[in-house]
Parts: C-alpha cells; sequence; structure tokens
C-alpha cells in the first residue's frame, strides 16, 4: 500500500514542509498514463478525482478478503465487513464534525442525499403558498429534487440572482428570506465556477427566520475542511468520488433531532426492526435511511479516501489549491479571446471560460489531442450558463495533485486553439 509522505503526515497546523506535489503524484497510479503519447493532464476534477493507492488498495482487500453482508450474521466475515462499514461512518462524522455518529447517513451520493432531504423533510413540510429558497448558482441535484416537492406540494421555488462574477450577494438573499420561506437548499462551491458561497452567513439568517438549511457540499469537500458545526447548518449532502473515493456512494449530515422525526425515504431490509402485515417497526436513526444492501465497499474506500486527505491537511489542499488558481488566473490574464465566467474573490480552484467564435467542445477536442481532460459543456447547471449568455464553458477543475506546469499547458493549448480558429 503506498504510503504518504511523513512530511505529508504531519498535520497542517504543524507543518513547516512545502507542499511536495510532485511526491503526492505519486500516489495517484492513474497520473503515470500518458494520452496520445503526452502525459495525462487531469483537469476534470469537478467531475470526478482520481482515486490514491490506498483507497484502490482497500477496495481490493475488501473484496478479496473481507467481503460479506453486514448488519446480517454472525459469522466472523459478516462482523468484519459491518465493523469496518461503521468505522468508516466514525471516520466521516469526525471528518466534518458532526455531533453524533447517528447524524451521518450513507447515500448513493449528493444527488441522493437531497432527493432523501427533499421527500423525508420538506415533502411534508410545505404546501400551497410556501417557498422553498435557492439560488442561481445551484447544480441541477440541487434544483430538480425540489421541483419535484413543488409539483408533488403546491409550494413554489424562489431563486437568489447571481452577479456578474458569479457571487450571491448575501443581501439579495436575505431580501428573498420571508414569512413564506420553509427550506434552503444552497451550494457549498458552485461546480460551474468555483464561486464559494458564505454559507455560514446564509445558514444563520435563515435561522434567523427559523428556516432550515441544506447545503450541497459537493463541491466544497473536496477543497476545505468542512466542520458542519462551525456552518450550522441543518442537512449537509456530499459525494465519495468528488473526495478521493470510489463513486456511487457517498453522506448525508443531519441533524439528530430532524433525523429522528423524519419518516424513511425508502422502504426494505436493514431500515426496520420487525415486520408484519399488520405493522412494521422501523430501525434506529440512521439505518432506517439505508434501506438494502448498501455500497459496502464504497463507504470502506470512502472512509480511505477521507484518511489519505486527513494525512495530507485539508487546510494545507486549499492553500496549495489557491496557488494553483492564483497560477491560472496570472497566465488566464494574457490569453487574448478568453472569457473567464466566474470571477468572485472566493472561488475554489476551477476555471470556467469561453474562448470568442470556437464551440467549447472544440476546445476540449483540441485539449484531448495534448492530453488534456477538461470538461466542456453546461455542468449540469444550465441556470448558471441562461445567466451568461452562453451555451457551454470549458471548465478546468483542479486538484491537490494538479501543477502549475499543467496549468502551463492548458494554456498552450488554448494558444493552440486561439490560432487554429482564430
Ligand atoms: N457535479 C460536475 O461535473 P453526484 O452525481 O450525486 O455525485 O453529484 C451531483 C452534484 C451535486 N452538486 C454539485 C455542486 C455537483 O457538482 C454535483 C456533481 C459533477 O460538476 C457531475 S455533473
Amino acid at each position: 500500500m503506498a504510503e504518504v509522505d511523513a512530511s505529508v503526515m504531519v498535520g497542517s497546523s504543524h507543518t513547516v514542509e512545502p507542499f511536495d506535489v510532485q511526491r503526492i503524484r505519486e500516489d495517484f497510479p492513474i497520473l503515470r498514463q500518458t494520452v496520445r503519447d503526452k502525459p495525462l493532464v487531469y483537469l476534470d476534477n469537478a467531475a470526478t478525482t482520481q482515486k490514491p493507492q490506498s483507497v484502490i488498495d482497500t477496495l481490493l482487500q475488501y473484496y478479496g478478503a473481507q467481503n460479506a453482508n453486514i448488519h446480517r450474521a454472525v459469522y466472523k466475515l459478516s462482523v468484519k465487513a459491518t465493523a469496518l462499514y461503521e468505522e468508516a461512518r466514525r471516520k466521516v462524522r469526525a471528518f466534518i464534525n458532526a455531533g453524533r455518529v447517528e447524524e451521518i447517513v450513507f447515500t448513493g451520493g449528493t444527488t441522493d442525499a437531497i432527493n432523501l432531504v427533499a421527500q423525508s423533510y420538506v415533502r411534508p413540510l410545505v404546501g400551497p403558498g410556501d417557498e422553498i429558497l435557492l439560488t442561481e448558482l445551484e447544480h441541477h441535484s440541487n434544483i430538480v429534487p425540489w421541483q419535484l416537492v413543488c409539483e408533488q406540494t403546491g409550494a413554489s421555488l424562489k431563486v437568489v440572482p447571481i452577479n456578474d462574477a458569479g457571487e450571491v450577494p448575501l443581501d439579495s438573499f436575505c431580501e428573498l428570506l420571508s414569512d413564506r420561506t420553509k427550506f434552503v437548499a444552497i451550494g457549498h462551491v458552485s461546480n460551474a465556477l468555483g464561486t464559494v458561497n458564505p454559507v455560514a452567513e446564509m445558514v444563520a439568517a435563515a435561522h434567523e427566520r427559523g428556516v432550515r438549511v441544506l447545503v450541497d457540499g459537493a463541491q466544497g469537500m473536496p477543497h476545505m475542511p468542512v466542520d458542519v458545526a462551525d456552518l450550522d447548518c441543518d442537512f449537509y449532502a456530499f459525494s465519495g468520488h468528488k473526495v478521493f473515493g470510489p463513486t456511487g456512494v457517498g453522506a448525508l449530515y443531519a441533524r439528530y433531532e430532524l433525523l429522528e422525526k423524519m419518516p424513511p425515504y425508502r422502504g426494505g431490509g436493514d431500515m426496520i426492526k420487525s415486520v408484519s402485515f399488520d405493522r412494521t417497526i422501523y430501525n434506529d436513526i440512521p439505518y432506517k435511511f439505508e434501506a438494502g444492501t448498501p455500497n459496502i465497499a464504497g463507504v470502506i474506500g470512502m472512509g480511505a479516501a477521507l484518511d489519505y486527505v486527513s494525512a495530507i491537511g485539508m487546510q494545507r489542499i486549499a492553500n496549495y489549491e489557491h496557488e494553483l488558481l492564483e497560477h491560472a488566473n496570472e497566465v488566464f490574464a494574457s490569453l487574448s479571446s478568453v472569457r473567464v465566467i466566474g470571477t468572485s474573490s472566493n472561488k475554489a480552484s476551477v476555471m470556467s471560460f469561453v474562448i470568442e467564435n470556437v464551440h467549447p467542445h472544440d476546445v476540449g477536442t483540441i485539449m484531448d489531442q495534448h492530453g488534456i481532460a477538461v470538461r466542456t459543456g453546461h455542468h449540469c447547471a444550465q441556470p448558471v450558463m441562461q445567466r451568461f449568455g452562453v451555451p457551454a464553458t470549458v471548465r478546468a477543475s483542479f486538484a491537490f495533485y494538479n501543477t502549475k506546469d499543467e496549468i502551463d499547458a492548458l494554456a498552450s493549448a488554448i494558444d493552440e486553439v486561439i490560432s487554429v480558429f482564430g
């Protein structure tokens, strides 16, 4: 199993070691490959992140030596698999500083977690005349579940507009909070633009009116320390695959007292204490919300991923990524015909851009010729594209294993695009 450099193992607040990105890259086997005889430059981290060897080894170890169903049997293998699964829950709790382990529900990812809250908490809460408040920055996963609730209940959506920098001004948010607002759902970090929302302030403003808040943390978790106690949010949703773990798994943090009162979202095995045709008694939280055999390997692998980034230190990751973003800002400033979309001063490491008279998909194809992986399209955030009057952008999203050289390679490829189409 690849080990993290001893200098990296030191906690973020104690270390004086420089961020050794070359050493860190060695932990990610996929980064060693070439694409069209060029080194892979993977800049699509907002879509999904690559996996360190320790996560890959954890999955191999699980399927090779530990696989059994959980919570169901007394034999040794099942007891072991159950222990590993529950250990991962404790890791998630500690990672986001939730108060209790019962507040962590494993889900299929962010989308699944948001749908759980929409159907189990918000649907019974709202009716005609009530409003659910979102922002114009949201990913479709934090829009469509609320539209479904509105169709089901007669409630309506209110949307806080973004400004030209791609930010949600706090005063605009506060203006739209009203007596009709029954729930708020906001993204921590925009996947399309990288904007970091002032989530703690937004939560505080909503709480002043007694309104509960869900934070879509899909893009927050990979880039910065997340402390749900500091944010004071009521729900926080994230995906394992965006934090260097497996796909198809994630978690929902929800306040204990809310989870206790919420009805189950799905019925099936493991979410019950007893079943008869007359009466079913549901299991305790969080199991009440984990019907059926879960993604056991995925959960355990996600725990290994959180161990990996914790060993580096989330604050060190945030600092290094900020350096990358500053470098990208400098490099992009010298590129003609490029319009960066999303220019907030508080951004995670995302560069979304368009090149004059060139369709983003053509840009993506030329990038691919250089071994550079970027996402082109609407990024599942069509309202953001509509706001800026573009059908699509090119999005380069950086992780802590990316380098300034890779950003320079991106800039050279952009230069080539401009000369080819110019
Ligand atoms: N964004 C992107 O390329 P899932 O698919 O459930 O793991 O995550 C959904 C999701 C929810 N919220 C935000 C802010 C997101 O960025 C995403 C996933 C990917 O930007 C795939 S569309």
